[in-house]
């Protein structure tokens, strides 16, 4: 009997578990709240180091004049939350090569590595589900396909896997 009496409180007190769940309401309204405070576009001066392609594309010419574009891909691939650019460019000297585009209040260039003459193709993709984001590039030259795995790491450019590259770089 008396047992029955402290089950009965210890589900009363469980029921009090509702008053619990209203810091998580308030929470959502918070977070609620702020996402109806963030400016617009053309709401004032972004406080943000938002990039747009275009501007780091223009980033990379001015830094690499008279290189020629050939593939490129956006995404965050530093893992700072800020937009960056991958390019895949010609030389001038008949060799390609991979370089990104890390957008800032500055962008800036990472290392250059090489890059596969033809038929280049970039792909972002989260390898290992960590910061930052991977990327794959592939190409050819004549019958050669490469295909080669990338991750900024400290603010340079790496290769973490590549096969076939060699021939077709
Ligand atoms: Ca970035």
């Amino acid at each position: 009997m008396v047992d029955l009496g402290d089950d009965t409180r210890s589900r009363a007190r469980n029921g009090g578990g509702v008053m619990k769940r209203w810091p998580l309401v308030g929470l959502a309204i918070c977070v609620f709240a702020l996402a109806g405070c963030t400016p617009g576009p053309g709401v004032g001066p972004s406080p943000t180091t938002e990039v747009s392609d275009e501007q780091l594309l223009a980033a990379f010419g001015t830094l690499r004049p008279g290189a020629e574009v050939i593939a490129s891909a956006a995404g965050d691939v530093s893992g700072d939350g800020v937009g960056d650019l991958v390019v895949i460019f010609a030389k001038g000297d008949g060799r390609n090569g991979l370089l990104v585009v890390l957008g800032g209040d500055v962008p800036s260039l990472t290392n250059d590595l090489p890059a596969p003459a033809e038929n280049q193709s970039i792909t972002l993709r989260d390898i290992d589900e960590a910061a930052p984001t991977e990327f794959t590039v592939q190409g050819s030259k004549g019958a050669n396909i490469g295909y080669a795995i990338y991750r900024i790491e400290d603010g340079r450019l790496s290769d973490l896997f590549g096969e076939g590259m060699e021939d077709c770089c």
